[in-house]
């Protein structure tokens, strides 16, 4: 009799960390849909798309992971229509892992009529005025219609600013629905759950959260609740302070994050992941990210320059365009200028975790941060 073999295990969900540098850290994580190289960016796909982009394009620029919203999906086209055909890789035909934010934070930052209670919230569709109620339960259960690879628990993010009361009011909050989280989620082989630290800039709170979410135990720790107003250097002593009560075999992730030097800040302090709208909205809005800062391409100061973008990008924007071409394809409201600019500003997001994966790797972090950071404040030549 031949046996046949079993059909291979997905792997399992895991962090390895290769090498540090000072706090910062090179890693892998591997999923059930694929791996990932950290420091990473993910590029965010909110509505089942990173806009202008083709995944292959995605992919094309090095970005392994994306994100998608369970807010916007579960608005439109529905969590249940999206499970019927295939889960969100299969329906936007992203064949790597994604990660999905939890809703809470877009439900506070772009839906009407919110009540927030024990359960959860309550809320009215941005899109139709229709009212829905997302509860952590709900909020899992969505995330697995969706066949996310890392879910990421329900919280409340605490504005800025908050008291202290209202902050450990908040983040007490965010515990109890992160227990719940953790009970309503469906374990399977290769995904995750994230837990995710609020606390506000306050120290000891942030600390109680991290001691909280320990104790109910995730896939990978978030922070939360940063980057919502605070002055720079506060997000870092908040970063610092945090880091080192993470567990050092699990993956973090500062949400929300941010501009090239907040991320170099991040890494800088233990970060592994992140994610913004920066490459992606900017690039619809003519602002392209170069070694040298930022650019307006709107500006007519471009209007007869022959050179390309960045001189030292080899993404197909730089290879083919002008800084002329595209001014004109943005003062002339042509579609190709967001394409252009969207897949030049993640390749230079990629190029800059792929920089930082190289220096930890090599040793060289420090020297390396700083080199970038003294160029891009040069300014644009
Ligand atoms: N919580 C969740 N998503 C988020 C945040 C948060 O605090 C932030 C804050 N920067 C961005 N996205 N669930
Ligand atoms: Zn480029």
């Amino acid at each position: 009799m031949i046996d046949t073999p079993a059909p291979a295990a997905p792997p399992a969900f895991h962090y390895t960390a290769f090498a540090t540098d000072g706090a910062a850290r090179l890693g892998r994580v591997e999923t059930a849909h694929g791996s990932f190289d950290t420091p990473a960016f993910m590029p965010v796909g909110t509505a089942g798309t990173v806009k202008a982009m083709r995944p292959d394009s995605v992919a094309a620029t090095g970005a392994q992971i994306v994100l998608g919203n369970t807010y916007h999906l579960m608005l439109r086209p529905g969590a249940e229509r999206v499970a019927r055909l295939g889960g969100l890789r299969r329906f936007m035909n992203w064949p790597g892992p994604v990660l999905t934010d939890s809703g809470g934070f877009q439900v506070m930052s772009l839906a009407k009529l919110r009540t927030l209670t024990e359960d959860g919230v309550t809320f009215q569709s941005h899109i139709d005025g229709s009212r829905h109620h997302l509860t952590p339960e709900r909020s899992m259960a969505i995330q697995g219609l969706l066949d996310s690879t890392i879910t990421m628990a329900f919280d409340e993010c605490t504005p800025y600013p908050a008291t202290r009361e209202q902050a450990a009011e908040s983040m007490n909050l965010s515990m109890r629905w992160a227990a719940r989280s953790r009970a309503a989620f469906q374990a399977r082989p290769g995904y995750a759950l994230f837990g995710i630290v609020q606390g506000g800039v306050f120290d000891d709170l942030r600390r109680e959260s991290a001691a909280a979410l320990r104790d109910i135990g995730f896939d990978g720790y978030a922070i939360g609740g940063l980057a919502v107003g605070e002055p720079h250097a506060e997000m870092l002593r908040v970063l610092e302070g945090i880091a080192p009560h993470l567990p050092q075999d699990r993956p973090r992730y500062l949400m929300g994050v941010g501009r090239p030097r907040d991320i170099i800040e991040a890494v800088r302090r233990g970060v592994d992941m992140f994610d913004c709208v920066m490459p992606t909205r900017s690039g619809r809005t003519a602002q392209g990210f170069t070694w040298r800062g930022t650019v307006n391409l709107r500006n007519a100061r471009h209007a007869d320059d022959p050179r390309p973008l960045d001189e030292t990008c080899g993404c197909p924007c730089c290879r083919g365009y002008s800084r002329a071409y595209l001014h004109h394809l943005i003062r002339a409201n042509e579609m190709l200028g967001p394409m252009l600019l969207t897949w030049h500003n993640i390749q230079h997001y990629q190029d800059l975790m792929a920089g930082l994966r190289a220096a930890i790797a090599e040793g060289r972090f420090q020297a390396h941060a700083a080199s970038v950071l003294a160029e891009m404040e040069a300014g644009d030549l």
